[in-house]
């Protein structure tokens, strides 16, 4: 017997804070989850991206270890994050993670309104983490999609995809409990 995903129910009372119980949900099994590994040129990356179905949206908390930093002043790195629609991140010479294809968009939107549209992670001499709600799609749709983490902002303007740079890491979201 499978959990229950709507576990998590909030009645949405004018100015009532949801902190606590979005950070209990944090310490408990997400119903979705993306192992994160990097492509050949960053091996060194690794993490999750985990998913918790709650009944004002899906809490969203993307850990990643290795990423690339920069020294340089004024480049503090920031990695776009979006949901692609493909279910591989199997890929061939042009593209390490091509079996991932483009943004999640089920509602035919432009970027950055894609419901794969996702918080970027900003980088702190290699680790990020990012975690946020999104009413944009639910725990369910995703699984068998990829989470893809590029090497450069996105400008949430450029279409098709925020002009984000290449994929440096992928994950499979599978389900979870
Ligand atoms: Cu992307
Ligand atoms: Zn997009």
């Amino acid at each position: 017997m499978k959990g229950e995903w709507y576990a998590m129910k909030f009645r949405n009372r004018k100015n009532k804070s949801h902190l606590s119980a979005f950070t209990a949900l944090l310490s408990q099994q997400p119903h979705a989850a993306a192992n994160i590994k990097g492509h050949e040129a960053c091996p060194e990356i690794s993490g999750c991206v985990r998913f918790w179905q709650t009944s004002c949206g899906v809490l969203v908390a993307a850990e990643v270890c290795g990423l690339p930093a920069h020294e340089k002043k004024c480049c503090a790195p920031v990695f776009a994050m979006h949901i692609h629609s493909g279910g591989s991140c199997g890929g061939n010479s042009h593209d390490s993670f091509s079996g991932s294809m483009g943004h999640y968009n089920p509602e035919d939107c432009k970027h950055p309104f894609h419901a794969g549209d996702l918080l970027p992670i900003m980088g702190n001499d290699g680790y990020g983490l990012s975690i946020f709600l999104t009413d944009r799609f639910s725990c369910k749709e995703i699984i068998g999609k990829t989470v893809i983490i590029h090497g450069g902002r996105d400008d949430f303007t450029s279409q098709p995809s925020g002009d984000s740079g290449e994929k440096i890491a992928c994950g499979e979201i599978e389900r979870v409990c």
